[in-house]
């Protein structure tokens, strides 16, 4: 019986930390996280939602989302999509669209702003497709 009490406590304490440290855009600068939830999606060739959190930093005020891909030669983005802020730190994005038929990866550019809309930091998020 305490065996298998500590081993669930065991597995509650582990998962609890992985739910915690879940970490899907990382910007090491300002020490912040973003996490991305797909309302619809990602397809190629379709418009798809996400939800974006980030971490609270009294540095940043704002995001931005730029859909960019990263070919072999170049690099280049798509249409913009459509964000509104849903929270003091949640944004939806909407009209996401990634284009198909080329060799390369599909990223969201997530940009940190400061209240004057300044760049903080940007990282990438690789976008890992359904079909
Ligand atoms: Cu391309």
């Amino acid at each position: 019986m305490k065996f298998l009490m500590g081993f669930l406590l065991t597995i509650f304490m582990t998962t609890h930390l992985m739910a915690s440290e879940r970490c899907d855009v990382q910007f090491k600068q300002v020490s912040v996280c973003a996490n991305i939830d797909w309302v619809y999606g990602p397809y190629l060739d379709q418009y798809n939602s996400a939800r974006i959190s980030y971490t609270e930093s009294d540095k940043v005020s704002s995001l931005k989302i730029i859909p960019w891909m990263v070919m072999r030669n170049h690099e280049h983005g798509s249409r913009p999509v459509v964000l509104t802020k849903t929270g003091d730190r949640d944004y939806l994005i909407e009209k996401a669209f990634f284009m198909g038929g080329m060799e390369g990866q599909w990223f969201f550019k997530v940009q940190l702003l400061d209240p004057s809309n300044k760049l903080i930091e940007e990282a990438r998020y690789l976008i890992t497709f359904k079909n």
